[in-house]
């Protein structure tokens, strides 16, 4: 699709969706890896500007957005109630999705695309990066809230919007796959990174073997915990509203708390070439560890929590085995801007799992501290 197209495209969800005001203009908006996001502008009749997010979800990814938005409005809805109840401002704790005109979650456009809009939560911001441990605890105590809102939804209801999602031994499965094909010749030169994950083949089953044997429970869970997928207010400083739904489904509340430690607890960036930039941080997994469970408000068991640095470990492993993954098949999941990029973040990674084991009775001791 030409550039003109893809405009035109936009403008046609911008048509069809129930914005108030009169448009003004839109641009590609944040850094996600996944969706196409736009923010679109407004003006409203006393002058004033309203923003809204528009997003092309990913439907290669996304196999079925009727179905994806269908939990978002189901989990949406749900978490208005409790917040209200709590006597907090669900036009900011929540995701609002605005409809089409029609009534509809998401708009099909005339080829095919799906498109789907929320008010901007405005005078917040999300972060790429830990700027200071106090902002690394407010996400981490609102992660943990979601967990505890959305302990009593019925997870029945929810489609999986991606089968196997944080299911790590059928990603090493794919992993060995695409080792094997090879089908863009770029297996020689990565080597040492497919050895580093055949090392730890039997702690990939950790996880899935704690479930099948009854001591880790199935919870509705958000999959996708990085930071900047909380808004943090301006004003008080706290994590305000979990954003980024699609991949709220039945999991491990330990996958979500590792997957915040994999992308904060971080020195550098999750895309960084100099691995000496990149660290593990302690104070930082401490402070989220805190922050966590507070958020979670108890309703934790002890072996979850016991489980904890498994969860960091696990899911900084499986989201480097899915960069190096991505990158034998030849960039076709994870958005890239540079030819290395995905080779890149998957030596972050893999730096961040080797500091992981060596500070693993450190890990342990923060954990037991707060249990
Ligand atoms: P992706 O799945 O591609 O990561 P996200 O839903 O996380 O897409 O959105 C990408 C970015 O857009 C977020 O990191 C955030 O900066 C911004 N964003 C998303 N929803 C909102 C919202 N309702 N208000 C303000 N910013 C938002
Ligand atoms: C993707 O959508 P985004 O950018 O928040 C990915 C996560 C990875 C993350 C790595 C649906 O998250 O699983 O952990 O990139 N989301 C999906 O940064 O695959
Ligand atoms: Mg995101």
């Amino acid at each position: 699709m030409t550039r003109e197209e893809y405009c035109s495209r936009i403008e046609e969800a911008i048509g069809q969706i129930a914005f108030e005001g009169k448009f003004i203009g839109y641009k590609p908006y944040g850094n996600g890896h996944i969706n196409d996001t736009f923010v679109v502008n407004f003006q409203q009749e006393d002058g004033s500007d309203r923003r809204y997010i528009l997003q092309r979800m990913n439907h290669d990814t996304f196999k079925n957005p009727a179905g994806l938005m269908e939990n978002i409005s189901g989990v949406t809805e749900f978490l208005k109630k409790k917040i209200e109840e709590n006597n907090g401002d669900s036009s900011r704790e929540t995701l609002n999705i605005v409809r089409t005109k029609d009534g509809k979650d998401y708009f099909k456009d005339s080829i095919g695309s799906y498109w789907r809009s929320y008010v901007f939560i405005e005078d917040a911001v999300c972060f790429d990066k830990v700027e200071s441990p106090e902002d690394f605890y407010n996400s981490a105590t609102a992660f943990g809230n979601f967990q505890y809102l959305l302990s009593d939804y019925p997870a029945e209801t929810l489609h999986e919007t991606i089968p196997d999602f944080h299911n790590t031994p059928a990603r090493f499965e794919n992993f060995k796959k695409a080792v094997e094909a090879d089908i863009k010749g770029r297996r020689a030169e990565v080597e040492a990174e497919i050895a580093f994950v055949m090392e730890r083949d039997a702690f990939m089953y950790t996880l899935m073997d704690a479930y099948k044997e009854g001591s880790l429970p199935l919870r509705v869970t958000h999959n996708d915990t990085k930071l900047n997928n909380v808004m943090i207010d301006n004003q008080s400083g706290k994590g305000i509203c979990v954003i980024d739904l699609d991949t709220v489904m039945p999991g491990f509340s330990v996958n979500d708390f590792g997957d915040s430690i994999r992308f904060g607890a971080s020195t550098g960036d999750e895309d960084e070439p100099d691995l000496s930039k990149v660290n593990f941080s302690l104070e930082l997994f401490d402070i989220y560890t805190k922050g966590f469970l507070e958020g979670c408000k108890g309703r934790l068991t002890e072996k979850e929590i016991y489980l904890f640095p498994t969860g960091a470990k696990m899911m900084t492993l499986e989201c480097g085995m899915r960069f190096l993954t991505d990158y034998l098949q030849g960039d076709t999941y994870f958005r890239i801007h540079r030819e290395t990029h995905n080779l890149d973040r998957c030596r972050t990674q893999f730096k961040l799992v080797s500091d992981m084991e060596k500070n693993w009775d450190a890990m342990k001791t923060v954990v037991d501290k707060y249990r």
